[in-house]
């Protein structure tokens, strides 16, 4: 469920179906595109003064142009046509797929020429607060929850490079201070363009990296409207695909709606108040725990938002195969597919699947730009599999598909994902017919022939090696919460707090004091909590971390990711509005590398859920600095402006 945020990009909305409140159904065809009359005109990406984001929509299967800044660096602008954001380099509005080679530098000035803010606060109406939320009720023994407060938009935007294990200091991957103005507006970042050097090391993986806009409380209008790209780091495994003719496909899911706006249905706001706080005079009692009787109940979602993919609308239900992306592969073959979600909160579910319905095998190599390794850094071949493939907001997948057997028509499909009761609704939805291109050759190519055996451990991340054999220095216990407000259409607050005695909740305000502060070279477990009724997601940045155990079963072979989800609470009786709930649980270990020193952001990857509070800063002692001593204050003595 988001808080606040109805934005349209008319071109790709135009195909979506309408959807109401009361979750109806949803027509199994769109309306024809030409319900928009820009949609009528030929798909033109060029970038002119009338059209800054150029015309039309690209046919299904479009492939986005490429970018490989050579060493001096390139020009990513972005401009602005109405409801729509876009990157633009040499002059055209189709965000390009940045490529990188490990050990390189790979260098980008961003320039900002948004003309008019106010379309960005269009896109995160009408949900918006003029004044704060009402707080919940204190309740002797919980933690305190502040309520929070509408970000206005303001045009600035940057860039994060998802993934990429680089320092979170200008001029590389720095969210919390780096930032340009728009053309008009307001000017708070004192410049219009920025140069980012981003010196990606030597061992990173080659892999399938992403970039999007940063700015805290407008992130999701600015994604929405048009902002993310993909970045593929080519390594020596991409060389050998190269060389050996092999077909590498870069597929982008990105989302052009949020219709929760204003939805939240008076019966999902919480309960009356508690009993009455302790009494005047009385000594206070630390809270120490999640209060679940004030977080949100169960919602009726909304309607199902739109997706794209490559740029083209995702069709719901038995749309012609002429709208679904067609990717051929030679009969006898298979092509290597790098797919992101970019999505600002649909999660996929992929299978690939023959017309009764039948899963054809998918061969996963990577996640989140790692490939599949063992905590030595040996890579794994684990055989093809039929399994549902989740790749959730922010995640990425790697997989080789073979051709179907020639004349099945085989098709990748998302599937309906259950996202709690106080989630989003997604439906299965076909996203690309698959078929085989001529027929066999006589002597069939070696069916997936394992991955190239690097010479050492090249392209294996050497920061991230050997974290399952480290000893954990310290454990946390980190609790994500929402709680929404009584009086008004759609205000839900999002929080994302350590658990510790007297700990306060409270949405993450741009400039606040980092919540936890480590020693670089520390090794940590995270059990992260979800005392929601919908699933979240836990992102951190620079950093990748193995899942150890997901709501108390262990991983065999522990990932190693960016992004995980993290299940929605359970009742322990009905949604009462007294709770108990159990939370969702993960368990995550991770490192703290003296490299990538500074302050590093952590957060849900629903970007609407981060945009209104559910995020924090982890910040990493450079090595030999003078210890800090925020962690021994209490909470609330960090906060600032209240
Ligand atoms: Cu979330």
């Amino acid at each position: 469920m988001s808080r606040a945020a109805l934005a349209l990009a008319p071109l790709l909305l135009a195909v979506s179906a309408p959807a109401d409140a009361a979750g109806s159904a949803v027509p199994a065809v769109p309306p024809p595109a030409a319900s928009a009359p820009t949609d009528a005109l030929p798909f033109d990406p060029r970038s002119t003064g009338t059209a800054p984001c150029g015309r039309g929509v690209p046919a299904p299967g479009h492939a986005m142009p490429e970018l490989r800044p050579a060493a001096g660096g390139a020009t990513l602008a972005v401009r602005q046509d109405g409801m729509r954001l876009c990157y633009v380099a040499d002059g055209v509005a189709d965000a390009p797929v940045l490529r990188a080679r490990p050990g390189g530098e790979l260098v980008l000035t961003l320039r900002n020429e948004i003309t008019d803010p106010s379309r960005i606060e269009a896109a995160m109406a009408p949900g918006k607060l003029r004044i704060a939320n009402d707080p919940v009720p204190e309740s002797p023994g919980f933690y305190e929850v502040q309520p929070g407060m509408h970000h206005a938009a303001t045009g600035a935007t940057n860039l994060h490079v998802h993934g990429f294990a680089v320092p979170p200091v200008a001029p590389q991957d720095d969210v919390l201070t780096v930032c340009t103005d728009p053309a008009s507006g307001p000017a708070g970042c004192g410049r219009r363009e920025f140069t980012y050097r981003w010196r990606i090391p030597a061992t990173m993986p080659g892999g399938l990296y992403w970039y999007h806009p940063h700015m805290h409380g407008e992130v999701q209008a600015q994604m929405l409207m048009g902002l993310a790209g993909a970045i593929v780091v080519e390594g020596p495994e991409h060389d050998a695909r190269a060389r050996a003719g092999i077909v590498e496909r870069v597929l982008v899911v990105r989302q052009t709606q949020d219709q929760d706006a204003g939805r939240t249905p008076a019966q999902s706001m919480t309960a009356a108040a508690r009993a009455p706080a302790s009494a005047p005079g009385a000594p206070a009692v630390p809270g120490n725990a999640v209060d679940t009787a004030h977080e949100l109940l169960c919602t009726a979602s909304s309607g199902i938002d739109q997706i794209s993919l490559n740029g083209t609308p995702v069709p719901l239900g038995d749309a012609p195969d002429e709208s679904l992306a067609r990717f051929e592969i030679d009969a006898g073959t298979r092509q290597y597919w790098q797919l992101l979600n970019a999505a600002t909160d649909a999660f996929l579910s992929l299978s690939l699947q023959d017309e009764q319905g039948r899963a054809l095998p998918l061969q996963v190599v990577a996640r989140d730009g790692s490939p599949l390794t063992d905590d030595a850094g040996h890579r794994l071949q684990p055989a093809p599999t039929i399994e549902a493939l989740p790749v959730p907001p922010g995640g990425r997948l790697e997989f080789w598909v073979a051709a179907p057997p020639p004349g099945v028509k085989a098709t990748l499909v998302t599937h309906a994902i259950d996202t709690g009761c106080a989630g989003d609704r997604l439906p299965e939805r076909r996203l690309a017919v698959v078929v085989a291109r001529g027929d066999a050759p006589a002597r069939v190519t070696p069916a997936p022939a394992p991955a190239p055996a690097p010479a050492h451990a090249a392209g294996v991340h050497d920061a991230f090696t050997g974290l399952l054999a480290r000893q954990v220095d310290r454990r946390r216990v980190i609790a994500l919460a929402e709680y929404p407000r009584p009086g008004a259409d759609d205000q839900t607050d999002f929080y994302i707090a350590e658990r510790r005695p007297g700990a306060v909740l409270r949405p993450y305000m741009m400039g606040d004091a980092p919540a936890i502060t480590v020693r670089a070279g520390t090794t940590e477990e995270w059990v992260i909590e979800n005392w929601t009724n919908e699933l979240h997601t836990f992102h951190i940045h620079q950093l990748h971390f193995r899942v150890l155990e997901v709501d108390g079963r262990r991983e065999a072979a522990p990932p190693l990711l960016d992004v995980v989800e993290v299940p929605y609470a359970t009742a322990t009786g009905l949604h009462s509005k007294e709770g108990p709930v159990r939370p969702g649980r993960v368990r995550i270990r991770m490192t703290f590398p003296a490299a990538l020193a500074g302050d590093i952001p952590f957060h849900c990857h629903l970007v609407d859920h981060e945009d209104n509070g559910m995020m924090a800063v982890l910040r990493i002692e450079k090595p030999g600095a003078p210890p800090r001593h925020a962690e021994a204050l209490p909470m609330a003595a960090m906060h600032h402006g209240q």
